[in-house]
């Protein structure tokens, strides 16, 4: 099997939202603005608990084509769905009334006039390489996209430090996920060649520098394929488990306690469960930590441990791996990568791996070897490099 390198043909995706545009509308956009998806290298479920993450922006990119709109309505047309959705101040501004894919597009204008900005009527036109359901955060993608086009095309003041937090709010508030600000923030404020180090307390970031190729290695990343299980509901139900646990021990969040006192703070618990779901993040928390100190030393082959040790706490302590996701990263760590981990929110979604440059079809073949001797559907694989982010083309 021969590896595909994520980022080529990427103008493809811009030329569909131009051309859509152009087909539905009859005229031509006024810009085009791109967001991409991500992954994240280590620190998982950490960011709702006030934590660190470090996730890279991929070359997955979401398209929108615009221009501004009459009436002060917005209409919408996505490449995954030929009807267009209209909607217009009343629906906007009223979490639920827009639902499906266009929910993410409703959401950030909801988010924008909440937050007192004056949002221009826009027609849209959508089109995605980031695949839908695989965990690399389609959806902060298209929200991300959506918001950077309203902005300009409006003239508002929103400067990208600021953005993250209010495309997280149109995922919570309009859509109805309760999801952290890891995906938004990797999605608008990601930097070619470097991981995000952002702590998602102050949301203060640092780009680390991240060039696995220049390290003579390679970043894999597949795709479980496998079906999101209860994704929605057993994401909710860590973070309400993490945040009882906090008011247990009367910290704010988390994060809150340091690794050297978590066995004195495991020992005021009293489930096995919550203490299980306490010692991933806390030790997950440290993991970032300590990765970033390796990248910033220009240790990238030896982060590989810290990698495969988050997946046993995911898949051990906070129970959100499935076999498929387990299946790939045994079969990956068995064929040589350096590390790997499930990454995302869990339940399904992808899992990457680190691997020396000239091992990603060994690799790939091996997982797809292990996934054809258990029945699972066939997974799908790509390298990938950190990109940049959110943007106008
Ligand atoms: C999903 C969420 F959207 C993020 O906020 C984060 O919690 C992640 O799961 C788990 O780390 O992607």
């Amino acid at each position: 099997m021969s590896t595909p390198v994520v980022g080529e043909g990427r103008d493809d995706v811009a030329d569909r939202a131009g051309a859509g545009f152009r087909q539905r509308y009859g005229t031509e956009p006024a810009g085009r603005w791109a967001a991409p998806g991500r992954v994240n290298l280590i620190g998982e479920h950490t960011d709702y608990n006030d934590g660190f993450v470090l996730p890279f922006a991929l070359p997955l990119r979401t398209v929108v084509a615009a221009a501004p709109g009459p009436d002060g309505r917005w209409t919408v047309w996505s490449e995954l769905d030929d009807e267009p959705v209209e909607f217009g101040a009343a629906e906007a501004d009223e979490p639920g009334r827009v639902d499906g894919w266009a929910a993410y597009v409703a959401g950030v204008v909801w988010a924008l006039r909440a937050a007192g900005l004056d949002v221009p009527g826009a027609r849209l036109a959508i089109a995605s390489d980031v695949p839908v359901g695989s965990g690399l955060s389609s959806s902060a993608a298209i929200e991300s996209a959506v918001l950077a086009a309203l902005v300009d095309l409006g003239g508002l003041d929103l400067p990208a430090e600021r953005r993250p937090r209010l495309a997280q709010r149109a995922e919570n508030d309009y859509v109805g996920a309760p999801t952290g600000i890891m995906d938004q923030s990797a999605v608008i404020r990601g930097l070619q060649g470097h991981a995000l180090f952002l702590d998602c307390r102050t949301e203060e970031v640092e780009q680390i520098p991240f060039d696995p190729a220049a390290a003579g290695l390679a970043v894999l990343v597949v795709d479980s394929r496998a079906p999101h299980r209860h994704a929605d509901g057993e994401y909710a139900a860590r973070r309400k488990s993490c945040e009882r646990a906090a008011a247990t021990l009367g910290v704010a969040a988390l994060r809150d306690v340091p690794t050297a006192d978590l066995d004195a703070a495991l020992a005021r618990l009293d489930d096995d469960e919550t203490r299980r779901r306490v010692r991933h993040v806390v030790t997950e928390d440290q993991r970032v930590l300590d990765t970033v100190a390796l990248l910033r030393a220009g240790r990238v082959r030896e982060i590989g441990p810290l990698l495969t040790a988050s997946h046993a706490s995911m898949r051990d302590d906070f129970e959100i791996t499935v076999p498929e996701v387990d299946t790939a990263v045994e079969a990956a760590l068995a064929a040589g990568a350096h590390g790997a981990r499930m990454t995302g929110g869990g339940f399904g979604g992808c899992v990457l791996a680190l691997l020396d440059a000239d091992a990603a079809d060994t690799v790939a073949d091996a997982v797809a070897a292990a996934y054809a001797e258990r029945g699972f559907a066939a997974p799908g694989t790509l390298t990938v490099q950190p990109a940049g982010g959110a943007t106008r083309l």
